[in-house]
């Protein structure tokens, strides 16, 4: 008997490849010569898609994959995928939550201390020679007993709220309804700017949160502020987040993520305030690791019952 069809739209690991290979048989979308002709021709005989937080399900792939039952997203943020047609057409989706929490809540503290300790700068200046030559590095900031600013506290944020706690910080937070939790609950992104000095953005990405950190938000940070975003370029303003660390309306920026990926404004690639790393937050060998399993364990329980384990929220009623 063939094998079930499996859609795989960007790339896989070797060890995912692995364990889905006995059980489905594997179209590998970006190496079809004519994607058009090769989603007519098999579109309709193909249940089931792995894809990412990056490729989603593009248009013509839904429309082609007209049985389509399952998509496994390898990622917790599905801002790529319409959710809601998919419920409607009873497709289970489903992703990696929680498995990622402590590496990206480690991202942002990794951005943190570089920002606020200038460790790509002192790390130039003990190799280039500076510190025999010029002298000692100028002093840095602590990230110790800070008032930190969480924009989204769910799985993640409340992650880096622990992370923080560790540092001693105040912790304020902002989300659309306040959660049960010993922090200062704020109901809009600039009240909670206004409230602290480090702020991070830790939402989904999507229409609802896009361009919430704008001008009016990173002035309310004000001039000695701090922000970092692991959570999606959407969410954040680029234009004025490159204006705002420009001309010192904030201090610095620690940032994973960007507006059009994997572009990067010029603007934040010259400046010494900021540190970039490109998209990597969940991105160790033993976190993706541990995606990878919940992606191939979502596919092959529903091959085997028709069940996924981590449908997101718009699917669990299916
Ligand atoms: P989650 O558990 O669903 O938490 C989301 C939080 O955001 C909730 O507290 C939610 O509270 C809040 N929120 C949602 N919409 C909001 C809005 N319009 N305004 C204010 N707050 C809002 O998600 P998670 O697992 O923590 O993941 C969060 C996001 O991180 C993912 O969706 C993804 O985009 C991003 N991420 C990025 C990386 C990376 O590589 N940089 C890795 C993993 C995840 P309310 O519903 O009460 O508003
Ligand atoms: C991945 C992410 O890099 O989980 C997410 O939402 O942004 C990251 O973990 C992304 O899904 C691409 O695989």
């Amino acid at each position: 008997m063939p094998k079930p069809r499996l859609l795989q739209i960007g790339t896989i690991t070797d060890r995912m490849r692995d364990a889905l290979v006995p059980h489905f048989d594997i179209d590998l979308l970006f190496e079809q010569e004519d994607r058009g002709a090769f989603l007519m021709e098999h579109g309709p005989d193909i249940q089931a898609v792995l894809t990412d937080g990056h490729y989603g399900v593009p248009e013509d792939v839904a429309v082609a994959l007209s049985d389509l039952k399952v998509v496994s997203s390898y990622g917790v943020g599905y801002d790529n995928i319409d959710t809601n047609a998919m419920a409607t057409r009873g497709v289970k989706v489903c992703h990696t939550p929680d498995v990622l929490n402590d590496e990206v809540a480690n991202t942002f503290v990794m951005l943190w201390l570089a920002v606020s300790r200038s460790l790509l700068a002192a790390d130039a200046h003990a190799r280039s020679g500076a510190w025999e030559q010029e002298g000692a590095f100028p002093l840095t900031h602590s990230v110790q007993n800070r008032r930190v600013g969480i924009l989204g506290l769910g799985r993640i944020g409340q992650t880096i709220a622990d992370r923080c706690a560790a540092f001693g910080a105040e912790i304020h937070y902002h989300t659309r309804s306040p959660k049960d939790v010993p922090y200062t609950y704020h109901d809009s992104a600039v009240a909670c700017a206004s409230a602290v000095e480090v702020l991070v953005a830790i939402t989904p990405g999507g229409a609802s949160t896009k361009h919430m950190v704008n001008a009016e938000v990173l002035s309310a940070l004000g001039p000695e502020g701090l922000f970092f975003n692991v959570a999606r370029g959407s969410v954040v303003d680029e234009a004025a987040l490159v204006e705002a660390l420009s001309n010192g309306t904030i201090a610095g920026a620690g940032l994973d993520v960007f507006e059009e990926e994997p572009k990067i404004s010029d603007g934040l690639k010259t400046m010494d305030n900021v540190v970039l790393t490109p998209h990597v937050a969940s991105a160790t060998v033993e976190t993706r690791q541990a995606m990878g399993d919940l992606v191939v364990e979502n596919l092959t329980q529903w091959l085997s019952d028709g069940t996924v384990r981590t449908p997101v929220p718009e699917c669990r009623h299916l």
